[in-house]
């Protein structure tokens, strides 16, 4: 019964980090296991925090998490931690070594940190991951914390859809381009430049500031924050402004508009997701064969043998 998901969400309510896990892994799977599980998670949720963290490889996202961890531990709060790594077919913090700089808080229970991999199945991470965050909320982690590398659509999606997202980039000639190129410029609401211990720091807020004068912010404007986050400079900056973020959200249903418009989001990539599953059905096996016959020998042209064949679907 150790896999059952209605018990597992039981000890998963009550904090149980094997549950946690177990459950996480069962949402990155899929299946009818996670659907139930979900279901049953899902009335447990809401009051978690979600922060998004991204930008470039070796940006320093994993040290700034560690060290926010650090900063918002000191206040006795509970934080969870999801790693995303879409490059990796491991999961499960088989590779909680080097890429995630988190070792301090491993022995820490009001610490969870895991990281998630794809395991190449439809929908994939974009699917998994608020999934994922649902187990942590619900398990009642009151901020949780996401982190994925800038690159790609998938990944940057995944950023974006948080409750704060926190864009972090270096010093150096270009760096605030080339996050405008990646598409990190319009989910950003908390610039970070990281390693504000090398040279090119003015130049780095001075090309931000120019691309948010010229973006079309409507309210917010995005702080900028300095960090040196392996030192942990800057990092009580960037915590209070994470929380004027939230204050500010908070305040007139901002955060309420922007969840259901990522609940939106979700519902339809879930609805396309499982389209796809059942459209890769109807063109594999015998009907589909004999059909792609029919419309070979010219008895059935392709878009009449496509109608027949969604009619199942
Ligand atoms: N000088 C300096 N080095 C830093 C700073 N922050 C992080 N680093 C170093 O930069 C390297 C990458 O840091 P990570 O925290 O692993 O960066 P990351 O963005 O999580 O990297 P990936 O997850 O691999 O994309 C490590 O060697 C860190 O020690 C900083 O503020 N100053
Ligand atoms: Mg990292």
């Amino acid at each position: 019964m150790a896999r059952d998901p209605d018990a597992l969400v039981a000890r998963a309510l009550a904090g149980d980090r094997g549950a946690i896990a177990k459950l996480i892994s069962m949402v990155e799977t899929g299946g009818a296991d996670a659907t139930r599980a979900g279901a049953a998670l899902y009335p447990h949720t809401g009051r978690g925090y979600t922060v998004g963290l991204t930008g470039a490889p070796g940006a320093g996202k994993s040290s700034l998490t560690d060290a926010l961890i650090g900063r918002i531990r000191r206040d006795d709060i509970e934080v969870g931690v999801l790693a995303i790594d879409p490059t990796s077919p491991f999961s499960g913090g088989a590779i909680l070594g080097d890429r995630v700089r988190m070792q301090d808080h491993a022995t820490d229970p009001g610490v969870y940190i895991r990281s998630m991999a794809t395991r190449g199945h439809l929908g994939g991470l974009a699917l998994a991951t608020p999934r994922a965050v649902r187990v942590l909320d619900a398990a009642g982690k009151p901020w949780i914390i996401i982190e994925t590398v800038g690159v790609g659509q998938v990944e940057v999606e995944i950023a974006g859809a948080a409750d704060t997202t926190v864009v972090v980039v270096n010093p150096g000639w270009g760096d605030g381009v080339q996050a405008n190129k990646a598409g990190l410029m319009e989910i950003a609401d908390v610039f970070v430049v990281n390693k504000a211990d090398r040279d090119g720091v003015a130049e780095t807020i001075r090309d931000l500031e120019m691309m948010l004068d010229l973006s079309g912010y409507t309210d917010w404007r995005p702080n900028i924050v300095q960090t040196v986050a392996t030192r942990g400079e800057g990092i009580d900056e960037l915590w209070d402004v994470i929380n004027e973020h939230r204050t500010f959200q908070e305040a007139d249903g901002r955060l309420d508009g922007r969840r259901a418009e990522r609940l939106r989001n979700e519902l339809r990539a879930i609805v396309v997701t499982r389209l796809e599953e059942q459209a890769g059905e109807a063109c594999s096996g015998e009907r589909f064969e004999a059909l792609l016959d029919s419309v070979a020998r010219r008895e059935l042209d392709p878009h009449t043998a496509a109608a027949e064949l969604l009619r199942e679907v």
